[in-house]
């Protein structure tokens, strides 16, 4: 049976290796992808509590980082399968000043799943960008990713530049990310929040819908 406890200890250390083959076996038998998944979020709860008493340093928590990256890799066919044609069009990206992306990754590849076509502009992108982008795709919703206190002022901007921009200013905004609650999110105007990658699928599905049906009535 795979090791999942090992699976967690390989991550925290960053041994991808192991992370890998723990992580394959646990497909092979057949364990749910959320569940391995979880050994692999609470490797990095640990490591952060690490880096916060500073028992580790940006190194570790970056080759943590690339152990979790490579495992998940084999994760993401399982959870974007059964995604029929996508209905619908999201903008994901990591705000700007922010190079953390593990999490949005995880929203991006569980909103392929939901049936949402997924245009991801990666990390430390710019307000203007996730509103370009928007435009350019017809976007349906845009989502927006933070970890870092610091960067979270970024979300407020994104907001206040889709509400002014005609051919998008109706589309929901989601944001997330570890610091992201949803007094913040309300206090910046954002449509939606989301404490993980599994709820982002239900509320996006969620305000995408309502939109739509905005949208359609209008029209
Ligand atoms: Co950094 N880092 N980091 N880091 N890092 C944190 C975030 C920190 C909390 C660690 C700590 O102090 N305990 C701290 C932030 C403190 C703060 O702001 N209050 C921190 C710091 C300080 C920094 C640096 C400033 C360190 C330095 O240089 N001195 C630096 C900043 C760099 C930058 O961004 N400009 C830095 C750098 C890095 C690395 C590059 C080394 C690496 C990131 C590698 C990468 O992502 N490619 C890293 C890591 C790995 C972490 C921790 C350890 C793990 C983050 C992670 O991947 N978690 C983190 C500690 C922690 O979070 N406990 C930490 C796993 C991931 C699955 O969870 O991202 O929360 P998360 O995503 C969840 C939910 O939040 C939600 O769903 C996801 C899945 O369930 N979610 C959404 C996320 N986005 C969403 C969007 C949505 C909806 C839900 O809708 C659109």
């Amino acid at each position: 049976m795979a090791d999942f406890p090992a699976l967690q200890h390989a991550v925290e250390i960053g041994d991808r290796d192991t992370a890998v083959r723990i992580t394959q076996e646990g497909i092979d038998e057949g364990v749910p992808p959320e569940a391995i998944l979880k050994w692999m979020t609470d490797a990095m709860e640990v490591v952060g509590g690490r880096f916060a008493r500073q028992e580790l340093f940006v190194p570790e928590m970056l080759i943590s980082a690339r152990a979790m990256k490579g495992a998940v890799a084999l994760l993401e066919p399982l959870l974007v399968a059964g995604g029929i044609q996508p209905d619908s069009t999201a903008v994901i990206g990591t705000i700007k000043g922010d190079l953390h992306d593990i999490g949005k990754n995880l929203v991006a590849m569980m909103w392929k799943g939901g049936n949402i076509r997924v245009i991801d502009l990666g990390v430390n992108v710019a307000p203007e960008k996730f509103v370009a982008a928007a435009v350019e795709h017809g976007a349906d919703i845009v989502g927006i990713s933070a970890l870092l206190t610091t960067t979270m002022g970024g979300m407020k901007q994104v907001v206040e530049l889709v509400r002014a921009t005609p051919e998008i200013a109706g589309i929901p905004v989601i944001v997330g990310g570890a610091p992201v609650t949803p007094e913040f999110a309300q206090q910046i105007g954002a449509t939606g929040w989301a404490p993980d990658a599994a709820s982002a699928v239900m509320k996006a599905r969620e305000l995408i819908s309502a939109f739509q049906k905005g949208a359609a009535a209008g029209a």
